[in-house]
């Protein structure tokens, strides 16, 4: 078994739904969510909306293999009515975004797959709710 810490966020619909939506299919398709954190309020960084987030941090104990894990998590956001992705960095409002933290101690720099997220340290809307959970 793997440990793997995902985050968590929306900001367009339902945000806390949509959240507790995909928590369930993870809980479904991923494994065990071991430990979550609150739910945080938060203003969109590095973009500028109206609508503000709800950003939150799960740890799952998962069997997947880290592109599995990328695989899954990419179609449950499709499930939920994600459309397209960001690109270059340059992000737009969305129904909801689930990020591969961290991979028990794995690092991996692939086009498609980074870990440990390459922004994470910079952002408060991480740090906050995975200081809660980290173990
Ligand atoms: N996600 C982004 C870019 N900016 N800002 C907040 N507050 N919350 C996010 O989840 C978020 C963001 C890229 O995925
Ligand atoms: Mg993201
Ligand atoms: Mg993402």
């Amino acid at each position: 078994m793997h440990t793997v810490y995902l985050s968590l966020g929306a900001n367009i619909g339902n945000r806390k739904r949509t959240i507790r939506e995909a928590i369930e299919k993870i809980e479904e398709m991923v494994g065990v969510v071991v430990r979550q954190s609150t739910l945080y309020e938060t203003k969109p960084w590095g973009f500028e909306s109206p609508n503000d987030f709800i950003n939150a941090c799960i740890c799952v104990e998962t069997g997947l293999l880290p592109h599995q894990l990328l695989l899954t998590t990419q179609n449950i956001e499709k499930e939920l009515g994600r459309i397209g992705k960001s690109v270059n960095q340059e992000y737009h409002d969305r129904v909801i975004d689930i990020d591969i933290l961290l991979y028990d101690d794995l690092s991996i720099d692939e086009p498609d797959l980074k870990i440990p997220h390459p922004l994470m340290n910079e952002r408060d809307f991480v740090m906050k709710p995975l200081q809660e959970i980290l173990k």
